[in-house]
């Protein structure tokens, strides 16, 4: 198997839940982000979450250049947003949330504060389609789903199928 098939999808609870910070990066942590980046790039995604594979720790991956490349590989330890500015619409899905997509609100720019699998601070100010992903990726952090975006009619549509579908897997 690629992995795929360790991603958590709606309504399991570790999705729901507030993930915790990481202390170390220690070996399990780069063998996670290393296994989150093989998963990302199977499914395929341009972004994935430790909570998305289970584990409720704060650590994200990205890639907004793949499919066209795969050399864009962003790796944040304990990502915190600490700039907001704007606002632009996108149609986005998640993993968790497989085959369904519905435009979402975000800011249009964000600066982001975290810490690379070396330790080292890395400060990303960044419009565009990465600066969306940042945002969604750090949703997930929070237990917050791009569904939770959505107007209530709609989320409970998507929720309602999503329960079907996995009460008939
Ligand atoms: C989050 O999402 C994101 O439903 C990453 O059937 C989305 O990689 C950031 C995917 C939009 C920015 C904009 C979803 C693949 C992948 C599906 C993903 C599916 C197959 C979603
Ligand atoms: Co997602």
């Amino acid at each position: 198997m690629n992995g795929t098939d360790k991603i958590r999808v709606y309504p399991d609870p570790v999705l729901k839940k507030v993930a915790l910070p990481i202390e170390d990066i220690d070996d399990p942590v780069v063998n996670l982000a290393r296994e989150m980046a093989g998963v990302m790039y199977a499914a395929p995604g341009i972004g994935l979450a430790a909570p998305q594979l289970g584990v409720s720790q704060r650590l994200i991956v990205l890639d907004v250049t793949y499919p066209q490349g795969n050399s864009g590989l962003i790796t944040l330890v304990n990502p915190e947003i600490v700039e907001l500015d704007g606002h632009v619409e996108y149609e986005e899905g998640c993993l968790s949330v497989p085959g369904f997509n519905e435009i979402v609100q975000r800011a249009q720019r964000v600066l982001v504060r975290g810490v690379d699998l070396d330790g080292k601070e890395r400060r990303i100010e960044t419009n565009g389609l990465l600066a969306i992903a940042l945002q969604h990726e750090i949703d997930h952090l929070e237990g917050i789903l791009f569904i939770d975006r959505l107007s209530s009619l709609k989320r409970n549509i998507i929720q309602r199928k999503l329960r079907k579908m996995i009460h008939h897997a």
